[in-house]
């Protein structure tokens, strides 16, 4: 598929400081493991990639899966959590790392505690 799926391909968040929304949909990428680019919006304006990739609500946050625009921070939340999101593989553990602690298997860090 064109533009969004591969995982070489460049995460972008739409978002700004402070936004709570922002935060959960960050928050779940680092626990996720991935790279992004955080594109910050001004506050009081907003981005012509903004508005074309939120054409309805024009609310950050936004996440860019390639051209693949992804709206509502909680569907963020879950879009990350799809086995077809992997984490970054720079920032996966190699097999000699010990006991795992990482979200490649699809658990949860916490469950492991
Ligand atoms: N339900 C949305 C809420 C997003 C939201 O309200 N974002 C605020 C920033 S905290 C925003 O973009 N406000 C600008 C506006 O309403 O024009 C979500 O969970 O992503």
């Amino acid at each position: 598929m064109a533009g969004a799926g591969g995982e070489g391909e460049v995460i972008k968040v739409l978002g700004g400081w402070p936004s709570p929304f922002v935060m959960r949909a960050r928050i779940a990428l680092n626990i996720k493991g991935r790279e992004y680019e955080l594109v910050e919006e001004k506050f009081g304006s907003k981005s012509e990639l903004l508005l074309k990739s939120n054409p309805v609500y024009k609310k950050i946050p936004v996440l860019l899966h390639g051209d693949r625009p992804v709206c509502e921070s909680i569907i963020i939340v879950q879009y990350t959590d799809r086995p077809s999101f992997p984490p970054t593989p720079t920032t996966a553990p190699s097999p000699a790392s010990g006991p795992s602690t990482s979200t490649t298997s699809g658990s949860l860090p916490w469950a492991e505690l």
